[in-house]
């Protein structure tokens, strides 16, 4: 108990801590919790330690993350002391260990067992909680901690006539601690996950006869098991600290390589070698690491899953049985994968048989067996292999009740809302260690729950040094991390699957991400933030007084953080540092390394007359049979960089995506000829164009002006001109975060001013090259200065973390009040580059396709000009 509690009288906890379960996580809490000197009670439904590994004693039950990796790391003298005696310890031997823990430093006597916590109310007069056993204890405590597990509650049989069976029923999640003997019985396994894959083999060795009823099949490579793999035991030994740190640091908790091979562009060689070799590791972030693009995209995920597949197809004998046990709804990785020992062979013996529920699905279970659409089958046993209510399950399975006596479930209805995947709004002081909104069931837990555990006790240790005694996130700090939370999700391909990470196995469970799929170093790195910043985005109180650091601690998009954090590690020259012809060496350098953007049908180089010679044009055309709607394009570069070619894969993807001919025109470019040149030559670029969009493949009057950044200037001038000078048709126009005014005073000038690419001085340096200062003021060099009524409609594209982000706000609004129609398309998350970041940034895909529907229904209206 602290000091403060000590003196608070009766009114105060009886502990400081009530943790529920004693688990690898319950267990360590309480470890760390009790050295910090805080009084906890852990509560355990179970007779013992152990959580998943007391309940899960069904046959071949072992880990999926070598040994060497699934065990503590907190303490070397127990690394020292406990020798794991496989590379996937088996079930018996991983509960000795977390017995041998509890032992070592005395947790049990601080641990109830054979109890259930039930409820826990907050009383926040009082500011604690109370929490209700099944054996009728209340408890009051400052800090309530569920360290329940994420696999924990059994999924309730959800197959018709289950009840009825008359024979043996087992689940593999509550199999008999005597065990079971199968031995000449007739078998029924239901369930095809990591739990029946690893089941199978062994019930198969004792049962006269198995089915296996299997509704999807799944991924599984050979675990390859055996000793723990010696270079890895050579790392430990030459430097554990080191090893425990890259763990920590790595995306997945365990130390692994961390590919750059493109599956979509590796040659095949290369692919093979690298499946071959994941495969003969026999371990889950290898297999899952083939490529580093398999994880996002669906050409590259499609390599994987197929060689995969032609190890189902050269190891089991019947073909039939082999398709039917070939993955292929989903892509590899996005259903958890599972780690087997003889899996796919079982299939080879004369008594197992396979049951593809997709082609007979089960229509009852009887009093002696199983009924498909086409078969009785008799069973003297039904294991059920069929999975948890994830995540989630244990933690609504109680009834906590937070402030305004609102329970986590009504909460949590629509899904779980979390600030960091540990806490909530509404519930002081309340935690679910490797909650959703974590890494958790993504990354090895040992190192997830050691992070949590460690960041919370070190929590309290902070809030006890600050004389507070209540912690609760505020609601913008959980609305953007679970809007982080989602954004990791989107870029990946792991929403499209029906699996439980999405809570698709339980009938009437919220559909969205469960987990946070940013990575273990991301996620911690976010964590370590939040307590660095003083608690970013939580409101403290307590004797201590209070205290709120309001905030989001991740805007950016995922990918676009990614790409800025790689640049910010090349220490890369400032731009404005170079000399034109260097920077632009740099870029048409930078730019050759890119991905080139999708095919189009026809690529096509020309010039046209421009007011002081040939201006050099590069045409997309779709594949579609035309005439299309034509989109003039002016790229970007403050007037001093870049050509025709410099935004191809952006123009590359318009042109796909609206199915528009795509003109990228040259213009001169500063400071050789400075102001008005540019824009004198885009000028000519769009009368020119105006005028030949027959030829050039285009509709007639379905022309569109589109640009980036000083580009998006450059349409802006043109349009206003256009309409002053009564032509060509501009049928609308796209300003990608442009630059409309030079004041280079706003708000976001000042915020994004460094960090994001664009930087303020690299934009006074464009200026300074492009236009005199007395000059920058003219409407077309500043066109939000510009008369703007008449013009056709705009669709206006602004980035959160651009300097240019308000100039294009403000050109919207001024637009709008001019009575011109506008979409303003906000990108949240996104840099003043990241959206033309094709193929890389993919995030940005889903603006530009935002963009892309605009302008599509944009040539679908009639010309308003
Ligand atoms: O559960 P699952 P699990 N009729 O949900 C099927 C961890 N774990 O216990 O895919 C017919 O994966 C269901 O079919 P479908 C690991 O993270 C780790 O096996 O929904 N079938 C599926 O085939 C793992 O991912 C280890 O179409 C029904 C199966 O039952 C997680 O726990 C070992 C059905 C359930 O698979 C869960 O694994 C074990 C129905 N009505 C578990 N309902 C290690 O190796 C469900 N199914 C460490």
């Amino acid at each position: 108990m602290t000091a403060d509690d000590r003196n608070a009288g009766p009114a105060g906890p009886q502990v400081d801590v009530v943790v529920v379960g004693a688990g690898f996580a319950g267990l360590y809490l309480l470890h760390r919790l009790r050295a910090e000197g805080f009084s906890v009670r852990v509560f355990e439904a179970a007779s013992d330690v152990g959580g998943t590994w007391f309940w899960n004693r069904y046959p071949g039950a072992r880990c999926d993350i070598p040994t060497t990796d699934y065990t503590f790391s907190f303490d070397p003298e127990l690394e020292r002391e406990w020798t794991w005696s496989e590379k996937y310890a088996t079930q018996p031997e991983i509960l000795r260990y977390l017995q041998f823990v509890a032992d070592r430093y005395d947790l049990r006597r601080d641990i109830t067992f054979d109890t259930r916590v039930e409820g826990a109310d907050w009383d926040d007069v009082a500011g604690l909680w109370v929490v209700r056993t099944s054996t009728g204890e209340t408890v009051s405590c400052r800090h309530y901690v569920m360290a329940t597990g994420c696999l924990s509650v059994p999924k309730a049989p959800d197959i018709e006539g289950a009840p009825r069976f008359a024979g043996e029923v087992y689940f593999t999640s509550r199999w008999p601690h005597e065990g079971v003997d199968l031995t000449g019985k007739r078998v029924a396994v239901v369930g095809t996950g990591s739990s029946g894959i690893q089941s199978i083999p062994l019930i198969a060795q004792q049962a006269a006869q198995l089915t296996v009823f299997q509704r999807t099949p799944n991924f599984s490579i050979p675990a390859h098991n055996g000793p723990a793999p010696a270079d890895r035991l050579a790392q430990l030994a030459a430097d554990r600290d080191a090893y425990r740190t890259a763990a920590k640091w790595s995306r997945g908790g365990v130390p692994a390589e961390v590919t750059d091979v493109l599956g979509v562009t590796a040659p095949e060689e290369v692919r093979r070698e690298r499946f071959e070799a994941a495969w003969e590791a026999g371990e889950l972030f290898a297999i899952l690491g083939v490529f580093a693009d398999q994880g996002v995209n669906p050409a590259s995920n499609e390599i994987v899953a197929e060689m995969v597949r032609e190890k189902i197809r050269s190891i089991v004998d019947d073909p039939e049985t082999a398709e039917a046990l070939c993955p292929k709804d989903h892509y590899f990785g996005t259903k958890r994968p599972c780690l087997d020992s003889g899996y796919h062979a079982t299939f080879n013996m004369p008594h197992v048989r396979l049951v593809d529920l997709r082609k007979t699905p089960i229509t009852t279970i009887t009093e002696t067996g199983i009924d498909t659409a086409t078969e009785s089958n008799e069973f003297d046993v039904i294991v059920y292999a069929t999975g948890f209510d994830a995540m989630t399950g244990a933690l609504v399975g109680v009834d906590v009740t937070g402030r305004d006596g609102v329970t986590l479930k009504e909460k949590w209805a629509d899904g779980p809302s979390t600030y960091l995947g540990l806490t909530t709004v509404g519930f002081p002081n309340f935690c679910a260690l490797t909650g959703p909104g974590s890494p958790s069931v993504l990354s090895n837990m040992a190192v997830s729950i050691e992070q949590h555990v460690d960041w919370v006790t070190d929590c309290l240790v902070d809030l006890r040094a600050k004389g507070m005694t209540t912690i609760e996130p505020t609601p913008p700090a959980e609305d953007g991390w679970n809007q982080h939370v989602a954004d990791c999700a989107a870029i990946s391909l792991h929403p499209t699957a029906n699996s439980w990470y999405m809570g698709a196995n339980v009938p009437g469970k919220p559909r969205v991400f469960y987990p946070y799929i940013g990575g273990v170093d991301n996620y911690r790195a976010a964590c370590d933030e939040v307590r660095a910043t003083d608690y970013l985005g939580f409101r403290l109180s307590g004797p201590g007084g209070e205290q709120c650091h309001d905030g989001v601690v991740r805007r950016l998009q995922p990918d676009v953080a990614l790409v800025l954090d790689a640049m910010a590690q090349m220490g890369l020259p400032p731009l404005e540092s170079m000399s034109p012809p260097e920077a632009r060496a740099f870029m048409e350098m930078s730019n050759g390394m890119r991905p080139p953007g999708p095919d189009v049908g026809e690529v096509v180089d020309g010039v046209l007359p421009g007011p002081a010679g040939e201006l050099e044009y590069r045409l997309f055309r779709p594949a579609s049979p035309g005439p299309h709607p034509v989109v003039l394009y002016f790229h970007g570069g403050g007037w001093v960089l870049g050509d025709q070619l410099s935004d191809e894969p952006l123009c590359r993807d318009l042109c796909v995506r609206t199915d528009a001919v795509v003109v990228s025109v040259d213009y001169r470019h500063a400071p050789e000829t400075r102001y008005p040149a540019a824009a004198e030559d885009a000028w000519a670029a769009l009368q020119w164009v105006g005028a030949h969009a027959i030829e050039l493949g285009g509709i007639p009057d379905h022309l569109v002006v589109a640009g980036w950044s000083a580009g998006g200037n450059l349409v802006a001038v043109v349009t206003q001109r256009a309409r002053n000078e009564g032509g060509p048709v501009v049928r609308g126009q796209l300003l990608l975060t442009p630059v409309t005014d030079s004041t280079m005073d706003t708000g976001s000038f000042e915020e994004n001013a460094d960090g994001y690419v664009l930087t303020a001085p690299l934009m006074r340096w464009f200026w300074d090259h492009y236009c005199d200062p007395e000059r920058r003021t003219e409407s077309t060099a500043a066109p939000l200065r510009g008369e703007l009524g008449g013009l056709p409609p705009a669709i206006v594209v602004t980035a959160e973390f651009d300097p240019l982000r308000d100039e294009g706000i403000a050109y919207a609004e001024a637009l709008r009040a001019a009575d011109v129609p506008v979409e303003h398309v906000a990108a949240r998350g996104h840099t003043h580059m990241s959206l033309t970041m094709v193929d890389v940034v993919l995030s940005g895909a889903r603006v530009r396709e935002e963009i892309a529907l605009r302008l599509r229904a944009l040539f679908r209206q009639p010309a308003e000009v």
